[in-house]
């Protein structure tokens, strides 16, 4: 069905910067799905959990992925239920491909007393970290009270048995809260992680300045339990500081050895997709904003929940690769060469809804380069969200 979707990150009764976008297919009417895509096949549209019926706000957000050495795929999602008991991170796991998922475990805040509630990320360790063995799995999330009030920490959690059981780790970074969008609230949001440079690097969005109704900050740590102070990737004054940039994402652009950042740019409303590309992912603060849009006549943008991704070429075997781009409010991905031209975004239909905050992996299925995307729904009424995921060939 088609519904108009309001975009950035509101919630419950803050809703300030409701923007509405373009209409757009979501998952909805029909609670069950009933059928499963074939095992390790390709597929959209997948719905895999559909949450309960008193789930609270917007029962389903923000899907994030991991795959397994052994092929599997981890999927976890902002997950809303009745409370209590406290909200945590589901875990939920598919052993054929991204056709079927099962409950697997939870990230629980074992720290708190809040609940794990916004914003999980999945990363797995190429190398062992911190005692840490390589293959340990870091899951990172927003911990707060149900109230908003009181408090949040960007809380990192491990799991050294392939997601099955979390134990905490450290408390990355913390504000006083409330945990709303509106100025002058110390609200923390959106945990991304990669490794640098031998460091361990986590972005997030910052609320704490009270010069900056948002900016964005990443933390770099040795050990997993020290981390540094907050280091600026993007903050700007233009309005006072009103604007908002958010949602970090960053990949690494193998072929130039660059790297790229995308965020949503809210100035203070409208929320339009941006990007900055650096030397090093811990010099985003000195490159320039970009304003993203397709290579299309129309120029098309898309409008807040940025997600990138950079990969080889599927097509290619000189080392060049892609660098692919979803917003929450388009169904198409922005697909552009190495070299990140403001003019090269290709506008490309894969088929498969779009999301708030869409994420992208690149997978291997049966030993296959695959794109696979994960939904967790929009800011409409709660019942039109689910948990979906799509398998496909790599775009070009
Ligand atoms: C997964 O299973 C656990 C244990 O039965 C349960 O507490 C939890 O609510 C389930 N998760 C979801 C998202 O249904
Ligand atoms: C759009 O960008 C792609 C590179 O990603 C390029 O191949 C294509 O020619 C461009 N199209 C236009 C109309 O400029
Ligand atoms: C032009 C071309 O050969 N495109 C192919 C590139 O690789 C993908 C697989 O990711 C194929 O689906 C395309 O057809």
């Amino acid at each position: 069905m088609r519904l108009s979707t309001s975009l950035s990150r509101v919630l419950a009764a803050q809703s300030l910067l409701v923007t509405a976008v373009q209409s757009q297919d979501v998952p909805g009417g029909s609670p069950s799905q009933d059928w499963s895509p074939a095992p390790f096949t390709d597929f959209t549209k997948n719905i895999v959990f559909y949450p309960p019926s008193d789930s609270v706000q917007w029962w389903t957000l923000y899907a994030r992925t991991l795959q397994l050495p052994d092929e599997s795929i981890l999927l976890t999602w902002e997950n809303y239920p009745k409370e209590p008991p406290l909200v945590n991170h589901p875990i939920w796991k598919s052993d054929d491909g991204g056709a079927t998922f099962y409950n697997y475990s939870q990230v629980e805040d074992k720290v708190n007393g809040w609940g794990m509630r916004f914003q999980p990320f999945l990363y797995t360790l190429p190398v062992s970290f911190g005692g840490f063995p390589a293959g340990t799995i870091l899951a990172a999330g927003a911990s707060c009270p149900f109230s908003l009030t009181g408090g949040v920490y960007i809380d990192l959690y491990a799991s050294t048995d392939d997601g099955k059981t979390w134990s905490f780790v450290s408390h990355v970074a913390y504000g006083a809260g409330p945990e709303t969008i509106t100025r002058y609230d110390k609200a923390l949001w959106e945990p991304f992680i990669l490794l640098y440079n031998n460091q361990i690097v986590l972005y997030y969005s910052d609320q704490t300045d009270d010069a900056h109704s948002q900016k964005l900050m990443h933390k770099t740590t040795n050990d997993l339990r020290i981390w540094s102070d907050a280091v600026p990737d993007v903050v700007t004054s233009i309005n006072g500081g009103a604007e908002r940039p958010g949602m970090t994402t960053v990949a690494h652009i193998e072929s130039t050895n660059k790297w790229i950042m995308t965020f949503e740019y809210c100035r203070p409303t409208n929320c339009l997709v941006h990007y900055k590309v650096a030397d090093s992912p811990l010099l985003f603060n000195d490159a320039p904003i970009v304003q993203l849009h397709a290579n299309n006549t129309e120029k098309t943008t898309g409008v807040s929940g940025p997600y990138v991704i950079w990969t080889p070429h599927p097509n290619r075997t000189d080392g060049s690769g892609l660098i692919i781009v979803s917003t929450s409010s388009r169904e198409e991905l922005f697909i552009n060469e190495d070299s990140a031209d403001v003019g090269g975004w290709k506008y490309v239909n894969i088929n498969h809804w779009s999301a708030y905050s869409r994420s992208l992996r690149i997978i291997t299925v049966k030993g296959k380069k695959k794109l696979l995307l994960a939904n967790g729904g929009n800011f409409g009424p709660g019942y039109l969200n689910s948990v979906a995921v799509a398998v496909v060939p790599i775009p070009t």
